[in-house]
Parts: C-alpha cells; structure tokens; sequence
C-alpha cells in the first residue's frame, strides 16, 4: 500500500484480517451447523438433498431478513432514544419505501416457491418405478409386499427392545443398541433403483417416515398414498410411525437397508425360496383359500391370504402347515409370536391391563374349548383385533398353544387343522 503512513496501513491491514476472520468463523459456524445432528439430515437420495438445500436456503433467507430487521429495529431504539431526541421527527407517506417493501417480500416469495414447487412435483412423479414395494399399517407392526415378487412379511420391534419396554421389565433402556430404532425384519431395497412405495393401512392411521429417504405420508384405511425413494448409498436407514395411532404408536420402528443389486436379487431369491413351501401347502387347505371371500378386505390388494403365508416364510415351522406339531415346538413358536402380536394388550405376564386388556391368566376362554379361543384369535373381539388376516394357521394353533400351557394355565394342545377347519366359518 503505497504512500500511506504506516498507523494507517496497520489500521488498515488489521481491519481486513478481521473482516477475513470473521467470515472464516461464520463459513466454519454454518457448515458446523448445516451439518449437526440436529439439523434436518441431508439424506441419501437426489430428493433429499433437494428438500435439505430448500430448508438451508429458506433458513438463511430467514436469517437474513432477521438480521436485517432487528438491526434497524435496535438500532432506531438506540440512536433515536428518547434522551437524544425528545422531539420525534413528523415525516409520514413515503410511496418509494411502500413500493419497495411490497416488491420485496413478493420477489422473496417467488425465490422461495420457484425451487420448491420444482422438488414437489418431482417429489410426487411415481412413474417408471423400477420397483414397487406395498406398505401396510397394523396396530402396532408393518407389513413389507414386494408386489412383483410375491414377497411378504412383517417388520414389528426388535425383541431386546420389546422386552425393555415392559412395565417394571428392570431393563435398561440405554443398554438396548437402537432402542426403539430396530425391527426384526427390515425392508431390504437395491441402491440405485426407483422404488415406489404404496402406502395402506389395515386398521387405524399410520405415517411411514424415513428422514434419510425424506419420504413421509400417512398410511390411510381404504386408501393407497404414493411416494417413491432412489436410495444412492448403501446402509440402514430408521424412521417410525409418525401418526398418534394408539397406545404403542412408540413402538412400531421402521429399519431400511439399502443393499447392492446383487446383494438384493440374492436376498430376494433366498425370501422366493422360503415362500414357496408354504405356499402350496396353502392352497391345499381348503379352508384357507376360503378365507378371502369370508374376509371384508377393504383394499384388494390386501388380499390376506397370500399375505399371510408368505410373512410366515422366516419360520421354518409354518411351512409344515397340515402336519400335526410337537408340543415344545408349538409352544416355542407360540411365545415368540405371543411375544411379538399379543404381549402388547395381553402383556408379557399374560396379566393383561384391567379394564380394558383381560387377562390370560385363568382365562375362561382359554380354559374353555378350543373351538372359542381359535375363533376369538381368528375373528377378534370387540377392541381384540382379528388375527386371522396375519397369522397362518401354524401361527394360530402355535399362540394358542402357547397360551394354554403358560402362566399356570394347562388346557391343552392346538393343531394347525384345527385352526384351518375354523377359518371362515
Ligand atoms: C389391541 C389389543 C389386543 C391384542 C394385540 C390382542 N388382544 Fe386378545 N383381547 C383384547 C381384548 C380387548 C379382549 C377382550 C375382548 C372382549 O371380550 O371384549 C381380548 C381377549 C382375548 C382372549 C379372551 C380372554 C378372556 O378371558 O375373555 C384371548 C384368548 C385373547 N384375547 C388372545 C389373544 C391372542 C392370542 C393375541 C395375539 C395373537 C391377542 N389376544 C392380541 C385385546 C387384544
Ligand atoms: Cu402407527
């Protein structure tokens, strides 16, 4: 810097050191916080990142307008304070100022809805989906339907955690690795695919969020919303109903995993293996293809029959439906799904919760005949579910078993051909 004296050129120099570090600081503090764990996540799939970039840019708008505002507002509080100016200036009516603070909100909000009906209109184009993936809500589970591929099963939480949970269950939580996150079954998706989901629910109103794939409706008896994700990374994506939808709306996580192509056709491959033993054994109970007329399926595709076969394919007993079972293994499988479809209500202990949930314990109904207790599992009972649309006959004879044989109760064996010769009566 020529000719200037050297106080002036210090003055100088450090101004623009300072204004350098402030903007450094300011760079670091937004990318700091662009990026915190408590910021929206910028997701793994082109429509995230679009809808992060419009909540950055939409921030900092905000940001801006606020700085700019408050500024003048404190500063007028300041330098016109009443101690420096007691007599207040009389000017009223500027037509410039009004002009430009109507021109300028108006170009703000064009800045902001130009980008934004973009994302949206892309956000709901589900065509050329290479995939498409049918999501059904149940109190308190999900049910994954890969509907090309006739694969089918439930997503319910992650035993450690449904145990944790449990009134007075002495578990810590914090011990439980994604508390409340985990699922037993995840929905398992190819990377770099365009998947559409179809989203339903059975009973009452769900939502399926998964912030990483920024995809999130409501799941709406009797309607089917639409939504889609191309997930670009691989890995586990958690999200969770977001619908109040009654008393363990908490507890129904939902776990996505994003594998590689080839990761996936042999994973599908292995899920087609294991449904197709169960599914001629199906068909070959009369009863069971019974079902679907008896059945008052709101949606069509709901179809339970098919559904329900298929989401047993993960245990190996259902597939030996018409055989007759051994009392351990029906009881062994009969706790586990007691464990995941009735401790809900019934609780763990088979106390129940008194009024509403009776107990199981000294039950008459499962003291009683058999007949009663299937068709009270298959058919429900007034705030009871019917558990006939979920459960394979194997899954029925297997809870039901279960139930007679624990907490005290001894009344008794059931068959899978017990359960099928009751289906639709
Ligand atoms: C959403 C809560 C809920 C779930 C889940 C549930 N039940 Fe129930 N259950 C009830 C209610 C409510 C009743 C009482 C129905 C009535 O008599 O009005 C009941 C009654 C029963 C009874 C008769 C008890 C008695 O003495 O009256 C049996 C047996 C039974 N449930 C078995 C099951 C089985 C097996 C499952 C799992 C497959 C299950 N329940 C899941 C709510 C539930
Ligand atoms: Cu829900």
């Amino acid at each position: 810097m020529p000719n200037l004296s050297p106080r002036v050129n210090l003055v100088l120099r450090s101004i623009v050191a300072a204004l350098l570090g402030l903007g450094t600081f300011v760079a670091r503090a937004a990318d700091t916080m662009e990026n915190a764990y408590w910021n929206m996540p910028k997701g793994v799939t082109e429509i995230s990142h679009r809808v992060w970039w419009l909540h950055m840019y939409a921030f900092w708008i905000c940001v801006v307008i606020g700085v700019l505002v408050f500024g003048v507002m404190f500063y007028s509080l300041f330098a016109h304070r009443r101690s420096k100016h007691p007599v207040p200036a009389t000017f009223h009516e500027s037509t410039t100022v009004e002009i430009a603070w109507t021109i300028a909100p108006f170009i703000i909000l064009i800045a902001m809805a130009v980008p934004a009906a973009g994302t949206l209109i892309k956000m709901y184009d589900t065509r050329n989906a290479d995939l498409t993936i049918k999501i059904t809500g149940y109190q308190w589970k999900w049910q994954y339907e890969y509907v090309d591929q006739g694969v089918s099963f439930f997503s319910t939480l992650e035993s450690k955690a449904n145990a944790a949970r449990q009134l007075h269950s002495g578990i810590d939580p914090k011990t439980v690795p994604n508390y409340l996150h985990d699922a037993d079954n995840y929905l398992i998706l190819p990377v770099g695919k365009k998947v559409r989901f179809l989203l339903t629910s059975d009973d009452v109103i769900h939502g399926w969020w998964v912030p990483d794939l920024a995809v999130k409706k409501d799941a709406i008896p009797g309607y089917i919303n639409e939504m889609w994700a191309k997930i670009d990374e691989p890995g586990t994506y958690r999200g969770q109903c977001t619908v109040l939808c009654g008393r363990d709306h908490g507890f129904m996580p939902i776990v996505v995993k994003a594998v590689s192509e080839p990761e996936y056709e042999q994973w599908l491959a292995q899920q087609k293996g294991a449904n197709a033993a169960p599914a001629p054994a199906a068909a070959a109970t009369p009863a069971a293809t019974e079902v679907a007329g008896a059945e008052p399926a709101p949606i069509p595709a709901a179809s339970a029959p098919a559904a329900a076969p298929a989401a047993d394919a993960a245990k190996p007993a259902a597939a030996a439906a018409p055989a007759k079972l051994g009392h351990d293994e029906l009881v062994k499988n009969g706790e586990k799904i007691y464990a995941s479809t009735c401790a809900a209500c019934h609780q763990a202990t088979g106390q129940g919760m008194k009024p509403a949930f009776p107990a199981l314990v000294g039950s008459a109904v499962v003291a009683g005949p058999v007949d009663g207790h299937i068709t009270q599992i298959l058919k429900g009972k007034n705030a009871m579910p019917p558990f006939g649309p979920q459960l394979s006959d194997a899954d029925v004879a297997a809870v039901a078993t279960y139930e007679r044989n624990s907490w005290g109760n001894h009344s008794g064996d059931v068959q899978p051909a017990q359960v099928a010769a009751l289906r639709g009566k």
